[in-house]
Formats: structure tokens, C-alpha cells, sequence
């Protein structure tokens, strides 16, 4: 047996045990997470099975109607993490209103934000989705009745961050402050195995990804950007990359290098992607695996919320690309 194997939750306990008196319900909290992760990628790994399971008649012997998979996700991830008493407060894109986790014990101090299922469009044909989330310490001095104030805090406040790609394989990326992590399931026996440890991006990447068919609706600073980098004018001519799902087209940067765009566009002109769980923690990954991340003019983890399902601009990759950009912005 290889003793270099070592699973998710002995990694979120080593991590722990960097804060003396840690009680364990922060990684109890993180294993709600993991615990939700694996039942939704069994649920993504069934699609398109629903339908012929369905006409042979289980969906109805068992009387259940068959939900979107992006609700499925919402449920699962409420109610995992609803049962873990270090939660006061949830926020999901499939929510209005946060939700005061119902038992309101005294202990709870964190808020967990979370896009359940990124990219759902894509289910339908068998391209990758993914999970984000984004956990806040509850501020001092503030109680249930305004939920809105333990979630109205800039990312840099987040005390851990991560997300989960549902793709060839599934795995699940995380950080806590010390450096990003990365742990692939093993579909057979269940459990999330270390297999990126301590990734960092590289300084530079050969590849952009953004939607470039809203070209003609960026500021010109985007263009110019694209331009450049096609021409090899930043380093070798840049290819293309772009699979529609923000989680996945950012793992691949996270890995390769390069950048992933969403400026604002003529339907989207403050941007498509929501700051509190999409572009926070994605942001406090990169930044600790040694990228940045911009709305184009501040840094992400610095803007300060004043709604729950508020959207931004996105910017996020290697620290070249990054910078170029910049230059860019400043020249113009
Ligand atoms: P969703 O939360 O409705 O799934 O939308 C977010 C997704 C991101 O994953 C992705 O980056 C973006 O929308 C793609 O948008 P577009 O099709 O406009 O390029
Ligand atoms: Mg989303």
C-alpha cells in the first residue's frame, strides 16, 4: 500500500491542527462539502440515464419526480451542511434570500455561500460543471436576524474557498489560506484522494479563454489584450480555450497558465458572473496559487458586496497575462 495516500479529510484535520484549540468543527463543516460533492457527481454521472431508467418504470414506483440537477445540488448541499452546528447562515445562487440554518445554534460562525451547480447548461451534453463555495467567519457583534451581514463581506475575509469539477474525473480544489490543494475521487471506494498538492499556476500560459463572440461589446482594453496575445506579442501566439463552464475553463488555468475573461458585455454590462460565490473564491485560489484575479480595475477579493447575487466582471490567471493587461489599462 502506497503510505503517501492520503484523503481529503486527514488533510483538512493536518490543516487544522495549525490553530491550536481547534475544536473539529471546522473541518465537520468542510466534510458536509466533500459528503455533498459526492452525491451530486453520482447524480451528474446519471444524466441522461434518467429518462430510459425512468420509462421502466423506477421513478414512478418510488414516486419521485424527477428534479433539474441544479436543484438537486442546492438540496443536497443545504441539507449536508445545514446538519453541521458550526453553520448559521446559507447562500446559494438558487436562492433568493440566505437561509438561517434552522437548528440557530449558539456555536454557529461561519456563512457558507455556494453556486450548487455551475454551468448546468452544460449537463445536457456531457461537458463538465462544477460546485464553488466560499466560507465566511460571522462577524463580531452579529446576530441571525440579519444574516445579510455575516455574507456582505469582501473576499478577503473568506476563511476557506474552493470548488469541484465534475469532468473526466471529479475532483475537488480547496484552500484555506495556505496554499491550494487538489484531490481526486476514486470512484471505487468513494473517497477524495490528494493528487495536486500545493499547485501553483504558472507565471505564464499559452491559452485564453473567453467568449470572444462579445468582442464587439468589451471596452477596447479587452481587444487589445486578445490582439496581443494572439500575436505573439506577450510570448508564443496564444490558442483558444473556452468550454462555457467558469469552473472548468478556471481549473484548466489554474494548471496551464493563461487567463479566463468575462468582461462586461451588451447583455451583461457589469459582468455575467456573481462576486459572492463565483468570482470570490476562484479569486482566493488563484491569488494563493500565485495568480491574480481583477474586476479590471480593483482587485476581486477587495470589492466591498452590497448584494447577495450581485455580479462582476471577471479577470483571473497568471500573474504575465495579468499584468499585461494592466499595462494596457494604463497606457490607454
Ligand atoms: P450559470 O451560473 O447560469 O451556470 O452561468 C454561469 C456560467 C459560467 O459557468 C460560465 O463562465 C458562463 O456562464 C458562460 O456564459 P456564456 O455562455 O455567456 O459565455
Ligand atoms: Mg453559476
Amino acid at each position: 500500500m502506497n503510505s503517501s495516500i492520503l484523503t481529503i479529510q486527514q488533510h483538512i484535520l493536518q490543516e487544522q491542527q495549525r490553530f491550536p484549540g481547534a475544536t473539529g468543527e471546522f473541518s465537520f463543516m468542510l466534510s458536509g462539502i466533500t459528503l455533498a460533492a459526492k452525491r451530486i457527481q453520482s447524480k451528474v454521472r446519471m444524466a441522461g440515464l434518467v429518462e430510459i431508467l425512468g420509462s421502466v418504470g423506477e421513478q414512478n414506483i418510488q414516486g419521485e419526480v424527477q428534479q433539474k440537477l441544479d436543484v438537486y445540488a442546492n438540496e443536497v448541499l443545504t441539507h449536508s451542511l445545514s446538519s453541521r452546528e458550526a453553520v448559521g447562515v446559507l447562500a446559494s445562487e438558487e436562492n433568493e434570500h440566505p437561509i438561517v440554518v434552522p437548528h440557530l445554534s449558539p456555536n454557529a460562525k461561519y456563512a457558507v455561500i455556494f453556486d450548487p451547480l455551475d454551468g448546468s447548461s452544460n449537463i445536457d451534453v456531457n461537458v463538465s460543471v462544477g460546485t464553488t463555495f466560499s466560507i465566511l467567519r460571522k462577524p463580531d457583534g452579529v446576530n441571525f436576524e440579519s444574516p445579510e451581514r455575516w455574507l456582505l463581506q469582501p473576499g478577503r475575509k473568506q476563511i476557506a474557498a474552493g470548488y469541484v469539477v465534475y469532468g473526466s474525473s471529479t475532483i475537488m480544489v480547496y484552500t484555506v489560506g495556505n496554499g491550494v490543494h487538489g484531490f481526486t475521487l476514486d470512484p471505487s471506494i468513494g473517497a477524495f484522494l490528494l493528487s495536486h498538492p500545493n499547485i501553483r499556476m504558472p507565471k505564464q500560459g499559452t491559452y485564453y479563454s473567453v467568449n470572444e463572440a462579445y468582442r464587439d461589446a468589451f471596452p477596447p482594453e479587452y481587444n487589445t489584450f486578445i490582439e496581443r496575445m494572439r500575436r505573439g506579442e506577450i510570448g508564443k501566439p496564444y490558442a483558444s480555450r473556452y468550454i462555457g463552464s467558469m469552473v472548468a475553463d478556471f481549473h484548466r488555468t489554474l494548471l496551464k497558465g493563461g487567463v479566463f475573461m468575462y468582461p462586461p458585455t451588451a447583455t451583461h454590462p457589469k459582468g455575467k458572473l456573481r462576486l459572492l460565490y463565483e468570482a470570490n473564491p476562484i479569486a482566493m485560489i488563484a491569488e494563493q496559487a500565485g495568480g491574480l484575479a481583477t474586476d479590471g480595475q480593483r482587485r476581486i477579493l477587495d470589492v466591498q458586496p452590497e448584494s447577495i447575487h450581485q455580479r462582476t466582471p471577471l479577470i483571473v490567471g497568471s500573474e504575465t497575462e495579468m499584468k499585461e493587461l494592466e499595462k494596457i489599462q494604463k497606457d490607454m
